[in-house]
């Protein structure tokens, strides 16, 4: 094991608003599973990818901090892993232009994210929301990263990158390094509690339909009080129960247990006990993630410190691939 190469773990949340047990239980939650005695793990604050739709400049820049501060307070420990901001590293960008090239029109026209958000942005169509998949291609493909742990939703976009991948190493030989999806089973998708069958979005105008990770105690079991369902009684996972089905996964995200268990420990009793014990349980798990959070966060000058000394390591790893495929592609160095 000790001469084996450590395989490399990428993944990456926008600071694009407050995040939410979506991004927690699709993602960020899943980030600490990868020891860094075993992996390399690189963990971005998309930044760049936040501007794809409009931003206040003064909410980005204070949400990245917030983002940071949010990995380090889900145990991710930064002298361990590289947490670092995406701008901090212009490689990212760079690529993305190469890869621009590579991509065809017809590929990105088929994003469902882009046609969902250009239907949400519609005065806002810009190229960059076009191009978005392309730069997260880049992102992972300069790490030759092996695996990206994401939610369900970012799962077409991997499968583009690893079809840009596959087309650059037909043509120049292998370059990069075709990366894994890891989805989990439970908690891939959760979806919103105002209209279960939508995804839970953190840039979502409606705060009824998002839990957000920072929420306090009250507000989160007031929102999974308020949470839609249906108009049965029975705590049971179907297709026509979206509401209680999305609860479920949420109870079952932080207990363990599974759809029997939960079915047995609610029979006989109403949704309102359900939607209770779902939202202190959600309340207990983040508690502990709430107080460090605080801490990190109100130390301004060591997040800076952490984001300049990752960045520095990111940027190093992401300059052997770049000058790989500047070679290969016929650009000239002096
Ligand atoms: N509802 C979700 N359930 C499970 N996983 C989710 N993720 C997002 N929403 C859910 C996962 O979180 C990671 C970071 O997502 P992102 O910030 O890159 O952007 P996104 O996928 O577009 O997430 P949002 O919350 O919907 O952001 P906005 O509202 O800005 O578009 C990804 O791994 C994603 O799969």
């Amino acid at each position: 094991m000790e001469n084996e190469k450590k395989k490399n773990v990428f993944s990456g949340i926008q600071p694009s608003g407050n995040l939410t047990v979506g991004n927690y239980f699709g993602a960020l939650r899943n980030f600490s599973r990868y020891s860094p005695d075993e992996y390399t793990c690189l963990y971005c604050v998309v930044d760049q990818h936040a501007i794809t739709v409009r931003q206040d400049p003064a909410e980005l820049r204070r949400r990245t901090y917030e983002v940071l501060s949010l990995y380090m307070a889900c145990g991710l420990d930064p002298e361990q892993n590289i947490l670092y901001v995406q701008s901090h590293v212009p490689a990212h960008a760079q690529l993305a232009w190469v890869l621009d090239c590579y991509t065809m029109f017809g590929e990105l026209s088929r994003m469902t994210q882009f046609k969902d958000k250009s239907q949400k942005n519609a005065d806002n169509i810009n190229a960059g929301l076009f191009t978005y998949p392309v730069l997260m291609a880049a992102d992972i493909l300069l790490y030759q990263t092996d695996l990206v742990p994401i939610g369900d939703d970012q799962k077409q976009h991997l499968e583009l990158t690893r079809d840009i991948a596959n087309r650059f190493n037909t043509v120049y030989g292998p370059t990069f390094t075709v990366p894994e999806p890891v989805i989990r089973r439970t908690g891939a998708r959760i979806q919103s509690l105002a209209e279960p069958e939508k995804k839970m979005s953190k840039s979502d105008p409606n705060e009824n339909a998002v839990v957000r990770i920072l929420d306090d105690k009250d507000t989160i079991i007031r929102k999974f009080k308020r949470a839609v369902t249906d108009s049965d009684t029975v705590v049971r996972r179907a297709d026509d129960k979206p509401g209680i089905s999305n609860l479920m996964t949420i109870y079952s995200c932080v207990t363990g247990k599974g759809d029997g268990e939960i079915e047995a420990e609610f029979a006989g009793k109403g949704y309102g006990d359900f939607k209770l014990a779902v939202g202190e349980a959600v309340a207990a798990e983040l508690a502990p993630i709430q107080e460090r959070y605080k801490q990190y966060l109100s130390d301004k000058a060591y997040l800076e410190m952490i984001m300049k000394q990752n960045s520095e390591k990111a940027a190093y790893l992401a300059r052997k691939t770049l000058s790989k495929v500047y070679r290969k592609v016929g650009f000239t160095s002096v």
